[in-house]
C-alpha cells in the first residue's frame, strides 16, 4: 500500500507552518523519540514474504505537534511506504504511535547488506537490512512458498501473504499468519498463489484454523477443491468434503501447474475461509 507522498509532505509541511506561525511554538528538533524494531532486518527475494519494520514515534516535549518521519532505502530495497506523519499530543505519560512498513526485494536481488535510514526532525537512525538468498524451490521443496498470493476477498485484520510466509503452526492464528475471507457467511472464496514458473506438482498441504481455542470441527475449513492452473485453465484436482481436521494432505496425478487454487466451499462454522498455510509439492 503506497501512500500519496506529495500531497500527505504538503499537507504536513502547512499543518507544521501554521503551528510554527502561532508564535506560541519553538521549532522542534529534539522532542521526538524515534524507535525501530527490529533493529536490523533480514528479506528475501519472494514477492508475498515480506519483512516488516515497525515504526514508533514519541512526543517526549510538552507541546503538542506534528511529527513527519521519512524512511530513505538504499540499493534494491522497496518500502510499503517512505512517509509516516501523525500528530503527537505532549501527554504524561507519554503516548508512542506506531506504524508498520513492509520491506521487499525483487526476485532477482543479489544477496548483500543495504539499510534504511529513518529520519525525523534531523535525528537519523539506520536500519541494516541483509539480503538473503532465495529459498530453493526443487524437488521436495514447498512451491508456493513466499509466492505471489490472490484472493477473492481478504479480511481487514488478516494478510493476504499469511498463509505462504512458511508459518503453518494454526496456534499462531492471532498474529496474523493466516488468510481469512471478507465475505462473512457467502460463499465460495477462493485462495490463489502463482508459482514463480510452470512446476510439476502433485501434493498440496493444507493447514485451517485449528488451535485449542479454535478447534478445526468448529472453525476450520470443511469443504473445497484444490485446483491447478494448467496451460491457463483451472482444473480441479482433487476435492474434500466434510473436514474436522486442522492439517490436510492432498495427493493428485502430476501436474504442470502455473498456479494453485484454494477453491473454499464452506467452513464448519459456515461463516469464513481460513487458511493458516497452504504448501505444494510436486515428486
Ligand atoms: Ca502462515
Amino acid at each position: 500500500m503506497r501512500i500519496p507522498r506529495q500531497t500527505v509532505v504538503a499537507a504536513g509541511t502547512l499543518l507544521a507552518a501554521a503551528l510554527l506561525g502561532s508564535g506560541s511554538m519553538p521549532a522542534a528538533t529534539s522532542d521526538v523519540a524515534v524507535s525501530v524494531a527490529p533493529q536490523q532486518l533480514s528479506v528475501v527475494g519472494l514477492p508475498c514474504l515480506p519483512s516488516t519494520l515497525n515504526l514508533t514515534m514519541t512526543n517526549t516535549g510538552s507541546q503538542d505537534r506534528y511529527a513527519d518521519l521519512t524512511l530513505e532505502p538504499t540499493g534494491p530495497l522497496q518500502l510499503s511506504r517512505t512517509l509516516f506523519s501523525s500528530w503527537l499530543p505532549a501527554v504524561d505519560p507519554d503516548q508512542p504511535v506506531s506504524a508498520p512498513v513492509e520491506v521487499r526485494v525483487p526476485r532477482d536481488t543479489k544477496p548483500g547488506s543495504y539499510q534504511i535510514g529513518v529520519e525525523v526532525d534531523r535525528s537519523q537512525v539506520t536500519v541494516p537490512v541483509t539480503v538473503e538468498p532465495l529459498p530453493s524451490k526443487g524437488p521436495g521443496d514447498n512451491l508456493a512458498l513466499g509466492e505471489q498470493a490472490t484472493a477473492s476477498s481478504t479480511h481487514g485484520n488478516f494478510t493476504l501473504c499469511g498463509a505462504v510466509d512458511g508459518d503453518n503452526d494454526p496456534e499462531h492464528w492471532d498474529t496474523l499468519t493466516g488468510w481469512n475471507d471478507g465475505t462473512r457467511a457467502v460463499f465460495p472464496d477462493t485462495y490463489d498463489v502463482a508459482l514463480s514458473a510452470p512446476a510439476t506438482v502433485n501434493r498440496v498441504e493444507l493447514y485451517t484454523l485449528d488451535s485449542a481455542k479454535y478447534p478445526a470441527r468448529l472453525n476450520g475449513l470443511r469443504d473445497w477443491d484444490v485446483q491447478a492452473k494448467v496451460g491457463g485453465a483451472w482444473q480441479t484436482v482433487t476435492q474434500v468434503r466434510g473436514n474436522t481436521l486442522g492439517h490436510v494432505t492432498s495427493t493428485f496425478d502430476p501436474v504442470q501447474a502455473e498456479a494453485v487454487r484454494i477453491l473454499c466451499l464452506d467452513g464448519n462454522d459456515h461463516t469464513y475461509s481460513r487458511i493458516v498455510e497452504l504448501e505444494a509439492y510436486g515428486t
